[in-house]
């Protein structure tokens, strides 16, 4: 879009979060206003397809009506109360969550990376009360290209750049291995200090990295070899987003550590949680971690409801079946900028043929004009990731839009 097509108000608004906000974002052009299902609404009133779904945080589609009316009725009655005390959602929304995806205990946070840094926490914990390595040493093995949100701890962890550079000092103790490389995940595992391989099962930010069949369950299995924790960040690939429950029963592979966020409220508030069993969660004992929003009522009753929505409305198969069907039609496109289709479920990108670091900018630029809301990850990789209600119909209508765009690249 450009400023000529702008109007006052869109114009107006931008240079309002200019003015006085941070600039730690470079959005796409435009003002958002409203949200229903798969589509978003610009202040203008145009209407687009989304095709970033907030970074999988509304997999169940915007607004839903049953998340809103769970919010609104729970929001009249009771919405924090902080864990000094009990309150009468909690342990209803523990025991659901807990039966949900089998493991003994949960400990409810609000953003993925409070998630993330708790289960670190519960792994060093473990590492010094359970397998004995000595205070203050134990490790975590990550991949290369890892995200996993933007606190210390988790740039610390980060091989980017432009996620750590100029933030340090750093949370030491972090080992890195190539994504994909089990030969060097093998190694690393050696060091007897190591507690942890914390992985996405595809590595979203990085460009929906996705790694070799059974790489997970391998890796899975080279650490219990070790006697060293799994943790699966499945803040992004989890909640059917890959057309499995969790990325991670594509090789039928438990963590011993879970970490869910974004569409576990499907875009309705900041719900994370952390899922494991006693021999690791209870090592850490009242008093030693928590957070003044964490599993408070509202979070609790939004979140039990958007587990059920996942289940009641097959969103797993339907992001099963249309991302197998989108990655079709997209392999149809023949056109010279693109390199590679790639995805799992509908967590899906474009791997772009070009040097030029606007191509996939411009291209996204086009998208938009179009009706059609995407960013790219790198200057060559368009994540294309629409909430999991999106129907046949919708999606036809999207892949005409990309290919409309694709034929409008100069
Ligand atoms: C931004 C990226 C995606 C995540 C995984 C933990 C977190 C995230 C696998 C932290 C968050 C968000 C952060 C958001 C953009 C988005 C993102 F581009 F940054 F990397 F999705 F790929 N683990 N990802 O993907 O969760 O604390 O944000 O709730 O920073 O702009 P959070």
């Amino acid at each position: 879009m450009t400023n000529e097509t702008m109007t006052s108000k869109t114009e107006q608004l931008i240079e309002m979060e200019e003015r006085y906000g941070a600039h730690n974002y470079h959005p796409m052009p435009v003002v958002l206003d409203r949200g229903r299902g798969v589509y978003l609404w610009d202040i203008e009133g145009k209407r687009y397809y989304d095709f970033l779904s907030a970074y999988s945080a509304v997999n169940q589609g915007h607004c839903h009506q049953l998340l809103v009316d769970v919010m609104k009725k729970q929001a009249e009655k009771l919405t924090l109360t902080s864990r000094a005390f009990h309150n009468s959602v909690l342990g209803e929304y523990e025991k659901y969550i807990t039966e949900y995806f089998g493991y003994d205990k949960v400990l409810p946070m609000n953003t993925g990376v409070e998630a993330v840094e708790t289960a670190i926490k519960l792994a060093r914990r473990w590492a010094y009360e359970v397998k004995g390595i000595k205070d203050k040493k134990a490790k975590v093995i990550v991949p290369e290209n890892n995200f996993h949100g933007r606190t210390l701890m988790a740039i610390s962890a980060s091989t980017d750049p432009s996620s750590y550079k100029g933030f340090g000092p750093f949370v030491p103790n972090f080992v890195h291995v190539p994504y994909n490389d089990l030969k060097a995940l093998a190694a690393a595992l050696d060091d007897k200090d190591v507690c942890a391989f914390m992985v996405e099962p595809i590595q979203g930010e990085a460009g929906v990295v996705v790694p070799d069949e059974n790489y997970l369950a391998k890796a899975k299995f080279l650490c219990e070899k070790a006697g060293v924790l799994f943790i699966a960040d499945e803040v992004q690939t989890g909640l059917a987003r890959t057309g499995k429950m969790l990325a991670c029963d594509w090789e039928d592979v438990r963590p011993d550590i879970l970490i869910l966020g974004k569409a576990l409220s499907g875009g309705m508030l900041p719900v994370s949680a952390v899922l494991c069993d006693d021999p690791i969660m209870m090592n850490i004992k009242p008093g030693e971690h928590g957070s003044t929003y964490g599993g408070n009522p509202l979070a609790c009753k939004v979140a039990m409801a958007a587990l059920q929505i996942i289940k009641d409305e097959n969103l797993v198969y339907n992001a099963f079946y249309l991302g197998k069907y989108f990655r079709t039609e997209l392999e149809k496109i023949k056109h010279p900028l693109i390199k590679q289709i790639r995805g799992k479920g509908l967590l899906n990108a474009i791997v772009l043929n070009t040097e030029d670091q606007n191509c996939g900018w411009d291209l996204c630029l086009n998208f938009m004009s179009n009706g059609l809301l995407a960013k790219p990850t790198h200057h060559h990789i368009i994540r294309l990731a629409p909430p999991l209600c999106i129907t046949k119909e919708q999606m036809d209508d999207s892949v005409r839009i990309i290919r409309k765009s694709f034929e409008e690249l100069e």
